[in-house]
């Protein structure tokens, strides 16, 4: 693996209490001139990453298990990524693709259609964030269909914007006081194991049984789901559930859209966590690892289906912009190049072996694929959601100078989303704190 030449020093150290005192003054800053709806998990104030760790201004070195949500898997300062976006800067920072286009826009289209689990020609288009990707994909499937009906899951997690938070489950807080939500818009049970108690085929049994009955194949566009739900929870469907359902939109002239949004780009430890569940989507939402932390997303799909929008239906000033996408090939280049595959089954390993013999009753199960791992906590006599407690642990995890994030319906998740770069002895530091603070909880 190529040593993050920009990173910091790849050790944890605690200089001040967190946060420490610069951190304090610019919180007080923030909280005169950003308003309280955009929140911190943590008040601590980056100067630098990399690796497996965030220095902060105090000069804290924090140990990262969260990649800024799933966004720097290769690190925040790889140095491929760190010399692609150097050099494209300095040649041009946006002309507008939609007004005088440039080769890596083309580029990333073309490794997109290289890389994604779809047999036959693709089509890409580029965006800028995750939400505007999902937002796309159903545009485009509507005026391929030429239906508007879109069903999307329980625990589902697609943006913020009105129809992709109309697609997003959770009321608080993401929905909570920003109604009316955007039409034709349909919620189906999907599966989870440890909660339904269903296998793959009675889970899909239900929800096609519910989109039958409820909407009718005749007006649904599309289905969408993130192959392991992210923000619900790291929701691993009921092995053979995603392929009945694809199978039934094939069927039924419905398409299915994958949200790889946070599951993308070898972060299960494929490309594409929809090759582990043995689907082929129709069209599929990529952005966070897309581009080692710039903001770049896409929507690659068939392209019959891609092609069914009008010339000019599909844009935006800085989709697919230069800087963005010269970041994004030297992310591809880099998840070859590092291994990356092989490093988020290092990391999957390394989190079951440490759950295994670091065993709590009050961990209900430990899922997910590759570098997405979580625990979900339960109170083991009731085995009811423990949301108190995930927040207890959380805050002394953190407190010990390790970024951690829960998710979760029932706020009693935690996950691991390390760069895929963090390396073993770093990503084990990080899991014995969270033990330790178990124990004291
Ligand atoms: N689809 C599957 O995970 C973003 C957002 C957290 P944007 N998830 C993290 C928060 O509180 O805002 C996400 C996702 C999936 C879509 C999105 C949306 O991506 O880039 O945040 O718009």
């Amino acid at each position: 693996m190529t040593s993050p030449v920009t990173a910091p020093e790849q050790s944890r150290h605690i200089a001040t209490q967190l946060p420490g005192p610069k951190s304090r003054e610019l919180a007080a800053r923030q909280a005169g001139a950003v308003p309280a709806g955009v929140a911190t998990t943590m008040p601590v104030f980056a100067s630098r990453a990399g690796g497996g760790i965030i220095e902060d201004v105090d000069g804290n070195r924090l140990i990262d298990l969260g990649s800024g949500i799933a966004v720097t898997s290769v690190g925040a300062s790889h140095p491929k990524v760190v010399e692609a976006v150097q050099e494209q800067v300095a040649d041009f920072t946006h002309t507008c693709f939609m007004i005088t286009p440039y080769e890596g826009y083309v580029a990333v289209a073309e490794k997109l259609g290289e890389k994604a689990p779809i047999s036959g020609e693709t089509r890409t288009a580029l965006f800028n964030s995750g939400s505007e990707a999902v937002e796309n994909a159903v545009k485009v499937a509507r005026a391929y269909t030429r239906k508007q009906a879109v069903v999307a899951f329980d625990h589902a997690y697609h943006g913020r914007t009105t129809l992709t938070m109309s697609l997003t489950a959770k009321s608080m807080p993401y929905k909570h006081n920003f109604g009316p939500f955007a039409p034709e818009v349909y919620r189906v049970a999907g599966s989870y194991p440890l909660r339904d108690g269903l296998d793959g085929a009675a889970a899909a049994k239900k929800a096609i049984s519910a989109m039958e009955k409820q909407i009718g194949a005749d007006n649904l566009a599309a289905v969408i789901m993130e192959p392991l739900q992210g923000e619900g929870g790291f929701i691993v469907p009921a092995e053979g559930f995603l392929q009945a359902i694809v199978e039934w939109c094939t069927a039924n002239d419905v398409l299915f859209i994958a949200d790889e949004v946070q599951s993308g780009f070898a972060r299960t430890g494929a490309w594409f966590a929809s090759e582990l569940e043995g689907i082929e989507p129709d069209l599929m939402c990529t952005a966070k690892g897309i581009a080692g932390g710039m903001p770049l997303s896409a929507v690659t799909g068939r392209a019959e289906v891609m092609d069914a929008v009008h010339p000019g239906g599909l844009g935006g000033t800085y989709g697919g912009n230069p800087v963005a996408t010269a970041a994004s090939l030297a992310v591809f280049e880099a998840i070859e190049e590092d291994d990356l595959l092989q490093e988020a089954q290092m990391i999957e390993r390394v989190i079951r072996e440490h759950f295994e013999q670091n065993a709590d009753e009050r961990i209900a199960e430990v899922r997910g694929r590759g570098g997405m791992m979580a625990i979900e906590f339960v109170d083991p006599a009731s085995g009811e959601p423990d949301a108190a407690l995930t927040g207890k642990l959380a805050a002394a995890v953190r407190a010990a100078g390790v970024v951690l994030l829960t998710c979760g319906t029932y706020g009693n998740v935690v996950r691991f989303l390390p760069p895929l770069t963090i390396g073993e002895e770093l990503l084990r530091e990080g899991l014995a704190e969270v033990t330790t603070a178990l124990q004291s909880v």
